[in-house]
């Protein structure tokens, strides 16, 4: 490692920056600001018809870390699907039909099933749809895998704060909750690691 530091870095805080650069980079604003270039659905506008036979749809946000998991479980499966997003500082009144929490990500099939929390979808479609199965099948593996998701949840909302804080804003508190929660991370990956 280069620089005279004066101690190591912990593999978890050493992956930070990188991690914290990576998500600025995806999450820049364009050249019209903030605003998603893709037309997203505000307070005042009509719902969405029904969801074309064949598809499934996500509500969902272009920088929300949860909407991801769906949308990361949709693509590893191949699962034909269409993205309504929504804006989350002037959400459309019909949105609370869909979730009663306002929250994205929310699935909804040609059936006219809501299903919403992250986790829950992710589950959904995994069960739901034939292919690539991502949860193991064995009851101790599939709870394994839930403590990890589970573990990993404290992560993205502190990146969060991490990218919306000030310029001189302290962050040592952030970074080392950060730190203890990759760290924690990898503790229950080393198992699973190759190397
Ligand atoms: N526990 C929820 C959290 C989802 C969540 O917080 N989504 C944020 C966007 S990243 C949201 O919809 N925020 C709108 C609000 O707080 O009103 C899940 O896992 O789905």
């Amino acid at each position: 490692m280069s620089g005279g530091s004066a101690r190591s870095l912990g593999k978890g805080e050493a992956c930070l920056p990188r991690f914290a650069a990576t998500l600025r980079r995806v999450s820049r604003p364009g050249p019209g600001g903030w605003a998603a270039p893709e037309r997203s659905h505000a307070g005042g506008s009509a719902p969405p018809g029904q969801v074309p036979e064949g598809l499934i749809r996500v509500y969902s946000m272009r920088f929300c870390p949860f909407a991801k998991r769906t949308l990361l479980v949709l693509k590893a499966k191949g699962i034909g699907h269409e993205v309504i997003n929504i804006n989350l500082k002037n959400k459309p009144e019909w949105f609370f039909k869909k979730n009663p929490f306002g929250l994205v990500p929310v699935l909804e099939n040609s059936q006219g099933q809501v299903i919403y929390e992250s986790a829950i979808t992710c589950e959904y479609l995994d069960e739901a749809y034939p292919g690539k199965k991502l949860l193991p099948d064995d009851p101790y593996e599939k709870a394994c895998q839930k403590m990890v998701f589970e573990l990993f949840s404290k992560v993205p909302p502190l990146l969060l704060s991490f990218l919306r804080r000030q310029n001189k804003e302290d962050c040592s508190g952030l970074k080392e909750e950060l730190h203890k929660e990759f760290s924690k991370l990898e503790e229950v990956c080393k198992p699973h690691s190759k190397s």
